[in-house]
């Protein structure tokens, strides 16, 4: 089933820095659906928790290189 998370996300400046974090959280599997809000700097993420974990998502926020604290 899938579950539905909002995350922190630090570091965007621009619309392209938001168009990077969805590209590579969408990556992961398991992930149905990323919408990034550069205003309100949160990701929110429905996914298959049996397919990847929260920390997943964070470190792939992080890879991009920007700084994502989740929000359970
Ligand atoms: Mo925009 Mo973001 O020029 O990492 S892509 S600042």
């Amino acid at each position: 089933s899938l579950e539905q998370i909002g995350i922190s996300v630090e570091g965007m400046t621009c619309g392209s820095c938001v168009a990077r974090v969805e590209r590579a959280v969408k990556a992961l599997p398991g992930v149905r659906d990323v919408s990034v809000n550069l205003a309100s700097e949160r990701a929110t993420v429905s996914y298959d928790p049996g397919k990847t974990d929260l920390s997943d998502i964070d470190n792939a926020i992080a890879a991009a290189g920007y700084s994502a604290a989740s929000e359970e």
